[in-house]
């Protein structure tokens, strides 16, 4: 069984149905009024956490997601339906990357938050929406806007209040069932345990609890990428606090300096993180050794606990000194929740230029050409090109309503002139206020 906690994905919402173009049809009536109707959003695609420890890949399956389309409107007045939008369950503790920019665009670290990754495009307006008093029969209509795309990348980072840390066999998987209810795999041998497990550790007076995670052991090389390496040294950067499992017969002080080098060299923040040491399988050796290790291990300054998992010594202390230590849970949280990117594609803003190099007219005379870029102009003009002749007056009208003949003015246009807005031209005039 691989253990998989970082998943490429790529999301496509909905696009936005079109506008309909449709006049009134009656028995006796030779063209009714427009009667097109407008065409529905598109569905969005929506991040949900959900509870439980599982893999990405488990939940999620497939790589590739598309919402619904929003549907065409139709005549008489009909809309067409809203796409439906698409839920993707994760596991609380997924992060999502736009894999694009490398921001971050959601971190869900509660059950049943929600975000939407990707937003549906709009819908295109019918064309009985366009009628007014110089323009009752317009045969134009709005087209739908396309749904967003986003290549994703969703990484899982557990969220436990504890995370037990050491080498293979040290014993964190055997800690955890001797202090909670859960029941994980126990072996001689090294990486037993191949996927984080949570336990829940109550208090003895069962008034307080947390979630204890017991991680895949950590081998010298994990920060590059060895053994299971990086996938574990994800989910010890969410706990609150770490607890080193070290097995007394083995070398503790030259094994605690090994895999604070391995944290460090992942991410040397987490050193700064509350620690204690769980000193395990004390009733292997003598009780001077035990001091005597417990006196070496003095310069990590380090709370250690001496215990036996297997045969339930210090476990009360052990867990009495993890409820004393465990740092505030909202303190914690606003100083390592990742910052979301909440910054919105912003239009271009705004410019007319005058083009030098503009062809001349058959009459030797040149032409004279403003281009105009930016301020939405142009994605306008977009959502009418299957009618665009038809469309021309009105989007003339719309233009001038929202200040573009006002800004070709001050920027020298004469009465004439050819406005270039990409593919589609207009000439310019000047109108009595
Ligand atoms: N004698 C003794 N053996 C222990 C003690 N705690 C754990 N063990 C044994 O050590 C071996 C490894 O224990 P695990 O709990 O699986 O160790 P782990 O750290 O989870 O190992 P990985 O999942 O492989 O990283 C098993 O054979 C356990 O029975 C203890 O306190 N004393
Ligand atoms: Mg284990």
């Amino acid at each position: 069984m691989a253990f998989r906690d970082v998943l490429d994905i790529e999301v496509a919402a909905g696009n936005g149905g079109d506008g309909s173009m449709s006049f009134h049809r009656a028995k006796y009536m030779e063209k009714g009024g427009p009667d097109g109707g407008h065409g529905g959003r598109g569905g969005s695609i929506i991040l949900r956490a959900i509870q439980g420890v599982e893999s990405l890949e488990r939940l999620v399956g497939k790589r590739k997601f598309k919402a619904e389309n929003g549907a065409y409107g139709e005549g008489r007045l009909r809309q067409g339906s809203d796409g439906e939008d698409l839920y993707i369950d994760v596991p609380v503790g997924t992060t999502a990357f736009d894999r694009d920019t490398g921001k971050v665009i959601a971190d869900l670290t509660r059950v049943g938050q929600e975000k939407v990754i990707a937003r549906g495009g709009f819908g295109g307006r019918g064309n009985s929406t366009f009628v007014s008093s110089t323009r009752q029969a317009p045969r134009f209509a709005e087209l739908g806007t396309p749904g967003e795309k986003r290549r994703v990348r969703l990484e899982l980072r557990l969220i436990a209040d504890v995370g037990l840390v050491g080498y293979p066999n040290a014993g964190k998987s055997s800690l955890l069932a001797a202090l909670s209810r859960a029941n994980p795999a126990i072996a001689d041998y090294p990486f037993t345990t191949l996927s984080p497990i949570l336990g829940v550790v109550e208090s003895a007076d069962g008034e307080e609890r947390f979630t204890m995670a017991d991680i895949p052991g950590i081998i010298e090389g994990a920060s590059e990428g060895k053994g299971l390496g990086l996938e574990f040294l994800r989910h010890i950067s969410r706990t609150r606090l770490l607890v080193y499992v070290l097995d007394v017969t083995r070398d503790p002080v030259e094994e605690l300096r090994q895999l604070q080098a391995e944290l460090r060299a992942y991410d040397p923040t987490l050193l700064e993180n509350v620690a204690a040491v769980a000193l395990n399988k004390i009733e292997l050796v003598e009780g001077d050794l035990v001091a005597m290790v417990e006196d070496e291990l003095a310069e990590f300054g380090l709370p250690v606990l001496p215990v036996s998992a297997k045969e339930g010594l210090g476990l009360a202390e052990l867990q009495g000194a993890l409820f004393q230590l465990l740092p505030d849970r909202e303190l914690w949280a606003q100083t390592h929740a990742l910052e979301e990117d909440t910054e919105e594609v912003r239009e271009e803003p705004l410019s007319v230029t005058f083009r030098e190099d503009a062809p001349e007219k058959p009459g030797g005379e040149p032409e004279r050409v403003w281009e105009v870029r930016g301020g939405g102009f142009e994605a306008r003009i977009n959502r009418f090109a299957r009618h665009i002749e038809d469309a021309a007056e009105y989007l003339s009208g719309l233009f001038k309503r929202q200040g573009l003949y006002g800004a070709l003015k001050k920027a020298g246009a004469r009465e004439g002139d050819t406005v270039e807005i990409g593919n589609f031209r207009f000439e310019y005039f000047e109108e009595e206020e």
